[in-house]
């Protein structure tokens, strides 16, 4: 059997996982410096999605009712979110700066405000450079072809807080040990410097994380927030009688706070350790001292190892190795790549929610109208990009701008809606209501340059909206929709440079969309409608070949280690998230859930 001992650990990279300090906050305070020295709230709906740390000292917190911050902080500035352009685009241009400050490329996002960046590479590099005999002049060298871009620091000590506090001394460790400390050392003071780059120069602070791999590096960056950077130090195995300091690290975490084991795994391994069925859904948060399970309780629990949790979590659905994969994750193992820059995002979404539903045709083809426009300049931001060359014997006046193109086309545009839901027998109010969505080929209108958003709005209302709304809803009116999502998706990337490749080519093809889709079929997403798919909670059509453990588990990761600061029960309507399954007031879902939509 696998055990602690035996378990493969690679600890060959540095990873630096960043998140930014109350980052909606603070896209408001760079655009107005003025408001950094005021308790300022950013609102989505009625509740605070989050504050600055100005409010946060007088009592506002993420996920509080309006209401109540107005109440506790009279003269907090309160300034509108729901148009999320403004973060989005800082989100992007942070992204850029933070990708292109390292050597390899390899920098991933996760939602608007985290990123983890690979600087395997530098690090490596700059501890070739060491002088091991003056370890405190040392010079971080920051571009391999220019030896005199860098800064000068002290290669002999980590830079900020460490975790454990207190550093082992450097005798009584392992060789392979020294070296994997002296790469952390060089890794936390690459970190300084973007941190301090990104403050300087971006205006934003951060609460950053240094480690050997995404896991370990998101979760220790929370030892020290806001403002600070945490390295987990060696030794990363066992010395003796001595755990591994990343085990001590890990033991303390509640089992659903480690990224990677979702809510419905975490239960199920709650289950198993406290011995009794906690049934599902329970309403738990993180915290909640009845249904704590801590890692090192799932650790020690009696005869347990990947083959005990292989017969917890696996079976039907589950993918093979899952008792493997989340005994390697208690222990802080997580090989994941940090995923190289995607030039396109997988799918782009509108959505708004209605408190006061929707009922008449004209309210729901004016919203139609609304979130279309707004997706299709959603769409020009974000797929289009400056063509250079091509067309030059054309003439073309300059102040024209550049000829811009295509990166991508979406191949599919998804229509959702969720209703009020339904009465249960007993004349109560069910919680919660499925969305339903209806999916049919891009109409090649929304791909013109030439047309404003709103003209072309118009058509797509016409005639892909309208007809698409009345299959979804075969009745003539009263729907009482309380949401609507209009989102394009399975996107089709043409080629970055070259004119004569594949990509272009396929470009080229979607200009032809309706012979080449002509296969495609119309499916509606809903439950149980035409068989192709099962439905999601939030009227995705499904890849059977994806389990459900999978596909709910790195949902929920982007809140694993989040302070989310709601308190579930106060008397208001309660739904439960779809990724996250967290309970979030009715009023603050659409807002909770764009927030996981974000990765997107
Ligand atoms: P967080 O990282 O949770 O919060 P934060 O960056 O504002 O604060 P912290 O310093 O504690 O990290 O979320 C990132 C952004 O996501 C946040 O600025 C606002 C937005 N958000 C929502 O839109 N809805 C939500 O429910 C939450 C929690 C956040
Ligand atoms: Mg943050």
């Amino acid at each position: 059997m696998q055990n602690a001992r035996s378990l493969q650990r690679d600890d060959s990279r540095i990873i630096i996982h960043f998140d930014y300090d109350c980052f909606y906050a603070s896209v408001v305070e760079n655009e107005n410096p003025a408001l950094k020295s005021v308790p300022l709230a950013i609102q989505q709906k009625q509740i605070v999605v989050t504050c600055n740390y100005e409010a946060r000292r007088r009592g506002l917190r993420k996920l509080q009712l309006i209401t109540e911050a107005k109440r506790v902080c009279p003269d907090a500035v309160i300034v509108l979110g729901e148009d999320l352009t403004r973060f989005r685009d800082a989100s992007k241009e942070l992204y850029g700066f933070l990708q292109r400050s390292v050597w390899s490329g390899r920098a991933e996002r996760l939602g608007f405000d985290e990123v983890w960046l690979d600087c395997t590479d530098m690090v490596d590099y700059n501890v070739g450079l060491l002088n091991q005999n003056d370890l405190t002049h040392s010079f971080f060298c920051l571009a391999r072809d220019d030896p005199t871009v860098g800064f000068d620091y002290d290669a002999s000590t980590v830079f900020g807080p460490t975790f454990p506090a207190h550093a082992f001394q450097r005798a009584s460790c392992t060789e392979e040990e020294a070296q994997l400390r002296q790469r952390l050392v060089v890794g936390s003071h690459l970190a300084r410097h973007l941190r301090h780059e990104l403050e300087s120069q971006k205006g934003y602070t951060s609460t950053v994380g240094i480690a050997t791999n995404k896991l370990l590096a998101k979760l220790v960056g929370n030892v020290n927030k806001p403002k600070s950077q945490t390295t987990i130090l060696p030794p990363y195995r066992p010395v003796g009688h001595v755990d591994a300091t990343v085990t001590q690290f890990l033991d303390k975490h509640d089992i659903g706070k480690i990224p990677g084991i979702g809510f419905k795994l975490a239960q199920k391994i709650r289950t198993c350790v406290l011995g009794r069925q906690l049934g599902l859904p329970q309403p738990y948060t993180c915290g909640d001292a009845k249904y704590s399970v801590t890692v090192q309780d799932v650790r020690s629990h009696s005869g347990m190892g990947p083959e005990m949790l292989e017969e917890i979590l696996g079976g039907a659905g589950s993918p093979r190795g899952i008792g493997g994969k989340v005994w390697e994750l208690i222990h802080g193992i997580d090989d994941s790549e940090v995923g190289k820059v995607k030039r396109v995002p997988s799918q782009i979404s509108q959505e708004d929610s209605y408190p006061r539903y929707l009922v008449t045709f004209a309210e729901v083809k004016k919203q139609l109208h609304t979130l279309s426009e707004r997706l299709i300049r959603r769409m020009r931001m974000d797929l289009l990009e400056d063509e250079e060359g091509e067309g030059e014997e054309e003439f073309r006046p300059r102040e024209a701008g550049p000829r811009r193109r295509w990166m991508a086309h979406p191949r599919t545009i998804r229509l959702s809606t969720r209703a009020r839901p339904a009465t249960a027998p007993d004349g109560a109010r069910q919680r919660m209501s499925n969305r339903i969505s209806r999916s049919a080929p891009m109409p090649n209108l929304v791909f013109s340059l030439v047309e404003e958003p709103s003209i072309l709005a118009d058509r797509l209302v016409e005639e892909t909206l309208v007809p698409m709304f009345r299959k979804l809803h075969h009745e003539k009116a009263g729907w009482n929709l309380n949401l609507i999502n209009v989102a394009v998706t399975n996107m089709a990337e043409t080629a970055a440079e070259s004119k004569d490749s594949q990509g272009r080519d396929i470009g080229r093809m979607f200009r032809r969309q309706d012979e080449v889709l002509k296969d495609f079929r119309v499916t509606v997403d809903s439950e149980g409608d035409d068989g192709t798919g099962s439905l999601s909670p939030r009227g995705e059509h499904l890849d059977p070949e994806i389990p459900d453990s999978i596909r709910n588990a790195p949902k929920a990761d982007c809140l694993a280690t989040d302070d989310w600061d709601f308190e579930g029960d106060d008397g208001q309507q309660a739904d439960r998230c779809e990724y996250c399954h967290y309970e979030v007031p009715s009023f603050a879902l659409a807002a909770h859930r764009r927030y996981h939509e974000l990765g997107t």
